[in-house]
């Protein structure tokens, strides 16, 4: 099968380890095409950086479609446009946050998810509620570190990141992490060596998600919520993406 990974962030570094990341777990038969969009913020820490850069992962997303992949990952831990993108596929499409709620779900009475900054902090509570786990949740937990700090070498990132976890374990109850940044994807196997318990890589619980969906030939429901956009104009510089 051939699976479009998207980062929906411009920042090519991390679409190539989140690539990585995806291909290390991917089954022999499973081809992925990963990409960044041509244009949008260079990373996502908020809802202002999300709005800019659903656009062009709409774009990403049409383009495989045209090309007739069979599934479609939104490399990003808010899940930013995954319903608009469900809306243009057939094929279907996983975000990672919610890949990664399913999967620990699946092996944790509960968890915690540690992210970025607290600015990200209320739209993965948000998400929580949407998927329908907010009962797992445990608590959304912020490292402090930019985006980008994980594509640094030797940035703090990494030592910011296991401390935050260390205190999930100590204070939350939690039985399993969720590392809550595309950006993590590299670090979770050293990281559950480390604690000793669960901890779930958005990216890789979406791509063995998306082989699932589409081995059991399952595709977008296109009555409803993901029904096709109505064809209508556009105006000004989204003319491009009007609906046909
Ligand atoms: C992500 N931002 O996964 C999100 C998560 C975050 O550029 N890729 C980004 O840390 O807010």
């Amino acid at each position: 099968m051939r699976v479009n990974l998207v980062n929906p962030n411009t920042t090519l570094s991390m679409t190539e380890k989140i690539a990585a990341a995806a291909r290390a777990v991917a089954a022999p038969g499973t081809e992925i095409r990963a990409v960044s969009p041509a244009m949008g913020p260079v990373s996502i820490e908020g809802a202002y950086d999300e709005a800019f850069c659903v656009p062009g992962l709409l774009e990403e997303i049409a383009k495989a479609e045209e090309l007739g992949f069979d599934g479609h990952i939104v490399a990003c831990f808010d899940d930013p446009g995954l319903d608009a993108a469900r809306q243009l596929a057939r094929a279907p499409v996983v975000g990672i946050a919610e890949a990664a709620m399913h999967l620990a779900t699946l092996v944790a009475g509960s968890f915690t998810i540690v992210t970025t900054l607290s600015r990200a902090v209320p739209t993965i509570e948000q998400l929580t509620r949407k998927y329908g786990f907010v009962h797992h949740c445990r608590k959304v937990r912020a490292a402090e570190f930019p985006v980008l700090a994980l594509e640094e070498p030797g940035s703090r990132a990494r030592d910011l990141l296991r401390a935050e976890i260390a205190r999930a374990i100590a204070e939350d109850r939690c039985e399993a992490i969720i590392l809550g940044c595309a950006g993590m994807a590299d670090l979770a196997r050293d990281l559950a060596a480390e604690f000793g318990l669960p901890v779930i890589d958005g990216v890789a619980a979406a791509i063995k998600l998306v082989e699932a969906v589409v081995g059991l030939g399952l595709r977008t429901s296109k009555i409803g919520a993901f029904a096709p956009p109505l064809p209508k104009p556009y105006t000004g510089a989204f003319a491009r993406f009007a609906p046909r």
